[in-house]
C-alpha cells in the first residue's frame, strides 16, 4: 500500500480541523485547553485509507500566530498540503504565512479546500476562489483544484477526497532508502509500556528490537514495541506517523525537537553552509551577524546569520550564507529550514542546509558562487570530491563523508571508486584523502628526511614516530601507506623503526671517517671488555651524543655490534665469539655459564649481555641456567 502525508495549512479558525474530522472521522483537537478554547494547540494525527492502495496520515496544525513553530514541525516532511480558507473570512494573515513555509520547505503539490460553504452565499465562494487563485499565482499551488466545502453539512467532501486522491496517485512515496531519522513530537508514558515516542518517519527505515541513539544527548535505546498507524509492525519507514516504546530510557531523557536515529550515523553540527532567502516582505534588510530562529523539522534554535559577501540581505533576495547555532542540532544536507524573526513572531524566510561541516570560505565573490552552485546543485562524486579536499591532509572518514552527502555509506562506494579510478582521492583503511594532499604529503616526507639527513651527518635515519610529528597531522595508517608507497617506489628504506633515505652516499667529512677509525681501532683493542660510552668519549674527545650517533651508523654498517644499550663491541670479535660458541655446542651440546666464562673470561657485566644477545639474536636458546643451539 501506497503511503503518503497530507498536511492542513491554514488561518486560525478556518475549519482545519473540522475538515480533517469530517474526513476521517478523527477528532486531532484532543487537549482540554484545546477543547476549552476551540483552537489547535500541538499537532493533531489522523489518517485516512483511500480503498486498498492508499494510506494517508494527515498531520493537523495550529493556525495561531503564535504556534507557527508548531505549524513548521507538522508542515516538513509532508508529501502534500490541504491548503484551508474559510469562505466567511477568505485570505487572512496566516494563510499567506503558512502559504510561504510550504513553499520554502519545498512542498510541492497541494489542494485547496474553501470551508464553511453552508455560511455564505455562492457569489462570495467565487470572490474567494478569485482571490485565492491571485494568492497562488507563480507558486506551487497554482492550478491546483480549489473545492468548497461544508465540513458541517458534508456537502462536497466525498469530491474533496476524490480530488485529493488524484492529486496523491501523482506522489511518488518515499524512498526508504538514507538514513533513518525520526524527529520526536510527542513523549509520554503508559503504565507498564514505559517510555512512548511519536512522530513523522521522515527518511530511512527501522525495525523492531534495533538500538538506537537519541540525538543530541547521545543515549541509546532499544525499540521494544513499534505501530505505524496505531497498527504494531516489525518495521517503520520514511512518510509514516511511527509511535516507538523506548526501552532504556526515561520519558524526562526525551523531549520534543529531540531526534531519533541510529547510533552514530548522524552527526551533530553547529555551523552551516546553507542557501537563504529572505522573503519578499515589507520589511528592512537583516544584517550581517543577526540573531534568528531557526526551525528545522521538530527543533528550533537561535542561530547567528553569517553573511559572507555582503553587510545586509534585502527582501525578496537569495543568498550563499552559515549559520551558527547556539547549542548544536543534527542535520544534513538537503534539509529544508524555516527562519523567524527572534523577537518579532514574523516567518522571514527559508532556505536548504547545504554543508553540515562548512570550511571557512574566501571572501571572494567568484569562489563564493562557485562553491554555492557546486553544493546546490553537482553530483555526488564531484560533492564527495570537495568534502574530501576540505579533509586537507586529514582527509575524511568515509563513515562522515557519506552524513556530508546527507546519505547511507553504502550509497556512496560508487562514487569512491570512481574517485579512485581518476586518481582524485585514495581511500586508505575507512580514510578517504585527496589525491593533491596524499602526494603533497609525500612530498613533504622526503624532503624532511632529505633535511634530517644534511642536518645530522652521524645519523642512521630518523625514527618513523620523530618523522610523523614534523608532517602534517594525519591517521597513523595513513602515515604508514605514505611510507609504505614511498619505500616501494625505491625513494626511501624501511627498518623497524626508522626511516632511511635510499641512496645517500655521505661526503664523510675527514674528521668523521678519522672519528670513525679511532673508535673502531679501540673496540678491536679491547676484545670483549670494551669501555663504557662515557669512558670512550673522554677518551676519543667527543660529545656522548655525537659518540653514540657515530656508533648507530657504524652499528647500521654492520662494524660494531650493539650488544645492550649503550654496549658496543667490535663486530668481528663478536664474530669470532659467536664461532667460538657454535663449535661448543656443536660438542657438548650445552653450555653452562661457567662454560662461557672459561671460553672468555669475561665478568659477569659481560657476560650476561652477551649471553642474553646471542639468546634475542636467535643463535642459542635458553634452557634453565644451560644454552642449547637454536636449530630452526
Ligand atoms: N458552519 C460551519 N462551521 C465550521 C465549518 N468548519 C469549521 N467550522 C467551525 O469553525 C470553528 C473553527 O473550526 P476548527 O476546525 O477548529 O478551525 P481550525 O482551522 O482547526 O482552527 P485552529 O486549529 O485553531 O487554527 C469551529 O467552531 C467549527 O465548528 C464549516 O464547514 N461550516
Ligand atoms: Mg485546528
Amino acid at each position: 500500500m501506497k503511503q503518503i502525508v497530507i498536511g492542513t495549512a491554514g488561518h486560525i479558525d478556518h475549519g482545519k480541523t473540522a475538515l480533517v474530522k469530517a474526513l476521517t472521522g478523527i477528532d486531532c483537537d484532543r487537549l482540554k485547553e484545546e477543547k476549552e478554547r476551540g483552537i489547535t494547540i500541538e499537532l493533531g494525527f489522523a489518517h485516512y485509507r483511500f480503498g486498498d492502495d492508499l494510506l494517508a496520515g494527515i498531520v493537523d496544525v495550529p493556525g495561531h500566530e503564535r504556534f507557527v513553530k508548531h505549524m513548521v514541525a507538522g508542515a516538513w516532511g509532508i508529501d502534500m498540503v490541504l491548503f484551508v480558507v474559510a469562505a466567511d473570512e477568505s485570505v487572512m494573515p496566516q494563510t499567506r504565512e503558512h502559504l510561504d513555509i510550504c513553499e520554502l520547505l519545498g512542498i510541492k503539490r497541494g489542494i485547496v479546500a474553501i470551508t464553511k460553504k453552508d455560511l455564505v452565499e455562492p457569489d462570495m465562494v467565487e470572490l474567494v476562489k478569485e482571490e485565492i487563485t491571485d494568492l497562488v499565482k507563480g507558486r506551487f499551488l497554482e492550478g491546483t483544484p480549489i473545492v468548497a466545502v461544508s465540513s458541517t453539512t458534508g456537502e462536497n467532501i466525498d469530491l474533496l477526497k476524490e480530488q485529493i486522491r488524484k492529486v496523491a496517485d501523482e506522489i511518488q512515496e518515499r524512498s526508504k532508502a538514507g538514513i533513518f531519522r525520526l524527529p520526536v513530537d510527542r513523549v509520554f508514558t503508559i503504565k507498564g509500556f514505559g517510555t512512548i515516542i511519536t512522530g513523522t518517519c521522515i527518511s530511512g527505515q527501522v525495525h523492531v528490537g534495533e538500538e538506537v541513539e537519541i540525538y543530541p544527548t547521545g543515549r541509546r535505546a532499544r525499540i521494544r514495541n513499534l505501530q505505524a498507524y496505531h497498527e504494531d509492525a516489525s518495521e517503520a519507514s520514511a512518510g509514516q506517523r511511527v509511535a516507538l516504546n523506548l526501552q532504556g530510557v526515561e520519558k524526562q531523557e526525551i523531549e520534543r525537537g529531540t531526534l531519533i536515529g541510529r547510533p552514530e550515523s548522524l552527526m551533530l553540527t553547529s555551523r552551516i553552509d546553507a542557501t537563504f532567502r529572505y522573503l519578499k516582505l515589507p520589511f528592512k534588510g537583516i544584517k550581517n551577524g543577526s540573531i534568528l530562529r531557526f526551525h528545522v523539522a521538530t527543533t528550533q534554535v537561535e542561530a547567528r546569520l553569517i553573511l559572507l559577501d555582503r553587510k545586509s540581505i534585502e527582501p525578496g533576495e537569495e543568498v550563499f550564507a552559515q549559520f551558527i547555532f547556539m547549542e548544536p542540532v543534527v542535520l544534513l544536507p538537503g534539509d529544508r529550514f524555516i527562519l523567524r524573526g527572534s523577537y518579532s513572531v514574523q516567518t522571514l524566510g527559508g532556505g536548504t542546509v547545504l554543508d553540515v561541516m562548512p570550511r571557512r570560505h574566501a571572501r571572494k565573490t567568484g569562489e563564493l558562487e562557485r562553491t554555492h552552485a557546486l553544493l546546490r546543485e553537482s553530483s555526488l562524486v564531484e560533492r564527495g570530491e570537495y568534502h574530501i579536499l576540505k579533509g586537507a591532509y586529514e582527509g575524511i572518514r568515509k563513515e562522515t563523508l557519506a552524513v556530508l552527502l546527507g546519505t547511507e555509506e553504502k550509497a556512496i562506494e560508487k562514487a569512491i571508486a570512481e574517485l579512485a579510478q581518476n586518481r582524485k582521492a585514495s581511500l586508505i583503511g575507512r580514510t578517504l584523502v585527496h589525491s593533491t594532499y596524499f602526494s603533497d604529503y609525500k612530498t613533504r616526507l622526503q624532503a624532511l628526511l632529505a633535511d634530517f639527513y644534511a642536518k645530522n651527518p652521524l645519523k642512521v635515519g630518523i625514527s618513523k614516530e620523530e618523522l610523523r610529528t614534523r608532517l602534517p597531522k594525519v591517521e597513523s595508517h595513513v602515515f604508514q601507506v605514505a611510507l609504505e608507497e614511498l619505500s616501494k617506489a625505491g625513494q626511501l628504506e624501511l627498518e623497524k623503526d626508522k626511516v632511511l633515505l635510499k641512496g645517500v652516499t655521505r661526503t664523510a667529512d675527514k674528521s668523521v671517517q678519522q672519528g670513525e677509525e679511532q673508535i673502531l681501532k679501540k673496540l678491536q683493542r679491547s676484545g670483549l671488555t670494551p669501555p663504557i660510552l662515557g669512558e670512550l668519549a673522554a677518551d676519543l674527545n667527543l660529545k656522548e651524543s655525537n659518540l653514540r650517533d657515530m656508533l648507530g651508523k657504524l652499528a647500521h654498517e654492520g662494524k660494531v655490534a650493539r650488544i645492550k644499550g649503550d654496549m658496543y663491541f667490535d663486530a668481528d670479535v663478536i664474530e669470532s665469539l659467536k664461532k667460538k660458541v657454535i663449535d661448543h655446542l656443536e660438542k657438548h651440546k650445552e653450555m653452562m655459564p661457567s662454560d662461557f666464562k672459561n671460553m672468555t673470561g669475561v665478568s659477569r657485566k659481560y657476560m650476561i649481555p652477551l649471553l642474553e644477545y646471542f639468546d634475542e639474536t636467535r643463535l642459542t636458546i635458553r634452557s634453565g641456567d644451560k644454552r642449547l643451539l637454536r636449530t630452526a
